[in-house]
């Protein structure tokens, strides 16, 4: 370890100034984060870790400070997805650090390395219950929603810490990882030699996991022998960042695929193999399916009837074991990085032994173009309606889109998930990142300013007004930092549709009501209302342009949407079955 440069008020209040050789734990923490490749840290300070906030920035390290942990978290989360390195979130204690725990369990359920390292109060006073400030039990409260929870109890092993933490985050099935350190741990006071010397960089942080020979033989004897196969690519497949080898496979077997949500633009949408407007026609009729980084849960239906043929046999591509024959039989499970079972599959075939019969080709085309017909005349009624359609709002997104195809978006909400996701197509891998597994509410702000902060690149944030709300605060984190996001927020006044009747004097459970565009002025951007698609067109277009923070509140008729979006039937019926 070097000292501390750049850092000179911190370092003498960490003692060296005076004591020279002399470190402490704050400084320990940077260092050892630097010294693995760290840039970025997303967090919210406050006793004890201020001042690592301080140093991380004085030492090179970009500090982005958030109004709320979650969405410092989710920030954290969407920087692992899409650098393939753990993000840090950082935390002061218990409250702090239970808000931040939403996101932590939420990247360890979307399989996103992150870590949260968060400072907590004394131990002796904690473990006794003694009242301390901000007293809680931080290490037992993580370890059921994290991948794993280490605490640090002495300044020399926090190196030992961190590669452990980072380690856990990014290797096998990445995930969110809990890091205690204790104000006491950060303030004390070591040799800064000893401290230089109980350091270390992770070596292959996440190594390839290379399938066996007999897995790869057997897959390719099944899909060799499909009548109707199907590829179903998911947000491992894009978290990989093996887009070369499924484009290889993809192409070289000629195999249709249907790409999940965050999967999309990893090859472009509209890819002729791309089967994503025939969805319900491929998982139904498909005899041989290769799920590649895409898990059978409620998401796909489990893999159960009548959404997919009872006899459909699954071929899946995971780096974790433990997660086939969670949902149904896997016939041939390829256990491996994503990169390195595609490169095999590919190897390993012989040419023309993987074909596609051209009458499954030709039923989902059919089914595809009528789709897409049925579709058409949709976007063609939502074009003209007044007040503004959903529809008619996404198309004017989907031209400036198509006119800025670097540009990243970020999604959620309920009918604004739903049918962005089915109106925008993506050009290129990684660049859309939504409410994912847990379809959770709340990811918009955080995905899009770490994705803003990573890349550098313009983002587009689509958000249901509702969804919005979660995150809307860090508006001025956005301003603050001026990044290049532009909030469109489809504002149909409501949670689904904002035409709810009350029973009472009080404004019905669903219903919203909200000026967004006045939010972000506030904070010193620039706000506007759209009421017609030309209006989001012409805003978007130029907000892309000048690059600054706005957000557009596009005013959507409130009777448009439907309860819950595409998964209304897993609200409970009960007796009255009145919904
Ligand atoms: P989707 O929601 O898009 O269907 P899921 O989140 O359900 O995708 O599935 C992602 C899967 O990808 C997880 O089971 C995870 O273990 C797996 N995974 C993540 N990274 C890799 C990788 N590098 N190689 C193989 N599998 C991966
Ligand atoms: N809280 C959290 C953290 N996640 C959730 N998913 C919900 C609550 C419940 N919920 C949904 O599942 S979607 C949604 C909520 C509150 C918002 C839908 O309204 P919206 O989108 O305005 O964002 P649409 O476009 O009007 O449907």
């Amino acid at each position: 370890m070097t000292t501390l440069d750049g850092s000179t008020n911190l370092s003498e209040s960490a003692g060296d100034a005076e004591s020279p050789g002399l470190t402490d734990g704050i400084h320990v923490v940077i260092d050892a984060l630097k010294l693995n490749d760290v840039k970025t840290i997303y967090g919210v300070v406050g006793i004890p870790i201020t001042d690592v906030a301080r140093l991380a920035q004085a030492s090179g390290i970009r500090y982005i400070g958030f109004r709320h942990e979650s969405d410092a978290g989710h920030a954290a989360a969407a920087a692992g997805f899409l650098t393939k390195r753990p993000g840090i979130c950082l935390t002061v204690s218990a409250p702090g650090f239970l808000n931040g725990l939403v996101a932590l369990a939420n990247a360890t359920t979307n399989c996103f390395p992150m870590v949260q390292i968060s400072g907590s109060s004394e131990r002796h006073l904690v473990d006794l219950q003694r009242g301390d400030y901000e007293e809680m039990d931080q290490l037992a409260a993580a370890r059921p929603f994290a991948k794993a929870a280490y605490r640090v109890s002495r300044a020399e092993d926090i190196g030992r810490g961190v590669a452990r933490a980072i380690r856990t985050a990014v290797s096998g099935r990445p995930g969110g990882v809990y890091l205690d350190i204790p104000a006491a741990v950060l303030g004390e006071v070591i040799d800064a030699e000893e401290a230089a010397a109980s350091l270390w960089q992770l070596v292959d942080p996440a190594p390839r996991q290379v399938p066996g020979e007999a897995a790869i033989e057997r897959a390719i004897d099944l899909f060799a022998n499909a009548e109707r196969p199907l590829v179903v690519l998911g947000k491992g497949a894009a978290y990989a960042q093996a887009d070369e080898a499924i484009r290889n496979f993809i192409e070289t077997t000629g195999v249709p695929y249907v790409p999940m949500s965050m999967a999309k633009g990893l090859l472009p949408d509209d890819h002729p193999q791309s089967v994503a407007t025939a969805r319900s026609l491929a998982l139904k009729r498909a005899d041989v399916v290769m799920l590649v980084g895409a898990r059978l849960n409620w998401l796909l239906g489990h893999g159960n009837a009548p959404q997919w043929s009872p006899d459909a046999k699954f071929i899946q591509v995971d780096i974790e074991a433990a997660e086939l024959d969670s949902n149904q039989p896997i016939a041939a499970p390829l256990v491996g990085d994503v990169g390195s079972v595609m490169d095999a599959l590919v190897e390993r075939s012989k040419p023309g032994q993987i074909t596609v019969a051209e009458e499954w080709r030709a039923e989902l085309t059919a089914k595809s173009d009528q789709n897409i017909a049925k579709m058409a005349t949709r976007l063609e009624a939502a074009k003209a309606a007044h007040p503004m359609k959903f529809l008619g709002a996404l198309q004017a997104i989907r031209e400036v889109l198509s006119e800025n195809p670097e540009a990243y978006i970020v999604n959620e909400g309920a009918n604004a998930l739903d049918l962005a996701r089915n109106t925008i197509g993506m050009k290129l891998p990684r660049h859309r990142l939504d409410s994912g597994t847990w379809g959770v509410m709340g990811i918009g702000m955080g995905y899009a300013i770490a994705t803003a902060v990573e890349t550098g690149k313009p983002v587009i944030a689509i958000e249901g007004d509702s969804a919005f709300g979660f995150s809307g605060i860090e508006l001025e984190t956005i301003c603050r930092y001026n990044l290049p996001i532009v909030t469109v927020i489809l504002n149909n006044s409501g949670v689904y549709r904002g035409d709810d009747v009350s029973p009472s004097t009080d404004p019905a459970p669903t219903m919203l009501k909200a000026r967004h565009e006045l939010m972000i002025e506030a904070f010193g951007g620039t706000g506007h209302q759209a009421t017609t698609p030309t209006e989001v067109a012409a805003l978007l277009r130029e907000a892309l342009g000048t690059g600054a923070p706005t957000l557009i509140d596009c005013v959507i008729d409130p009777s448009d949407g439907t309860e819950s979006g595409n998964i209304a039937h897993l609200n409970p019926k009960g007796i009255a079955g009145s919904r």
